[in-house]
């Protein structure tokens, strides 16, 4: 079909994900940059996406979704990033780990186990995909450790256990961040802490943190995704660094839609 086509094929609608979500701000700016004045980014969840995505591409029907990676999504269909021309979505990014201020003092395990963290994109994607085929969140993290006992001996190595010390990790239920973060709170939990996961929105996710009611979030996609809640809260935030490399944001379709850039949504 031509490209024109496309808008009247989805009504001009993107789905989107949760409100405060770096990827809804970034494709508002994407909407108002590349004059898609008619579009409308629909508010939605991670999970309500995924469930409109399998739907369509189940019936090989158009569909344009707000899309990131790592997530299992690219290993149950076949899709294909729009180039982005205009760079607003930013390049490759980094996923950072941000604690609270007196974490090291108070926790030197916890803060020397979190500040070691650090994975691949393929690690974080065999969780999302155990847990998208029915594994818990909790097993998956388990079964993920098991199999890489190397790693997580990296990030343990002489930490001094404690005893049932408290620990919280905020999050959003970002399907990402649900896979880093029960990992995170499995190995947590290996050398002795008491860990509660908090889910919360992106805002009071760093704002947690900051605050000091959460002691770390380990959800942090910067330079770009979460530029407006570092310049917000990040005086406050203890910035430990990557704990994963080569991330990516855009707007995703299913590769037997026949457009290839965000361009050809005018
Ligand atoms: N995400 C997943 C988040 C960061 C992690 C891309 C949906 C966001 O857009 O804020």
């Amino acid at each position: 079909e031509p490209p024109a086509a496309v808008g009247e094929q989805v009504g001009f609608e993107i789905v989107g994900i949760e409100p405060g979500a770096g990827l809804m701000m970034a494709t508002e700016e994407v909407l108002d940059v590349y004059g898609l004045e008619e579009w409308t980014l629909v508010e939605s969840s991670s999970a309500a996406m995924a469930a409109a995505l399998r739907r369509a591409y189940e019936n090989q029907e158009p569909i344009i979704v707000t899309g990131w990676t790592p997530h299992w999504k690219f290993a149950s269909f076949d899709l294909k990033y729009l180039d982005d021309p205009q760079g607003v979505y930013g390049g490759d990014e980094q996923v950072h780990t941000l604690v609270r201020e007196g974490l090291e003092a108070d926790e030197p395990s916890a803060f020397t186990v979190l500040d070691r963290f650090f994975w691949t994109p393929d690690d974080m994607a065999e969780v999302m995909v155990a847990i998208e085929e029915g594994s818990s969140e909790e097993q998956a993290a388990a079964d993920w450790a098991a199999a890489n006992q190397d790693t997580v001996n990296e990030w343990t190595e002489g930490v001094e256990e404690v005893d049932g010390n408290r620990i919280d990790l905020a999050f959003v239920a970002w399907d990402s961040e649900i896979a880093s973060t029960n990992v995170v709170k499995y190995v947590l939990e290996s050398i002795g802490y008491d860990v509660r996961m908090r889910q919360l929105e992106p805002a009071p996710m760093f704002q947690g943190v900051e605050s000091g009611e959460a002691d770390a979030m380990v959800a942090a996609w910067l330079p770009t995704t979460h530029e407006s809640y570092m310049d917000r809260f990040g005086e406050g935030l203890v910035d430990l660094g990557p704990n994963l490399d080569g991330t990516r944001i855009g707007l995703v379709v299913p590769a037997y839609m026949d457009i290839d850039s965000i361009e050809d949504l005018r």
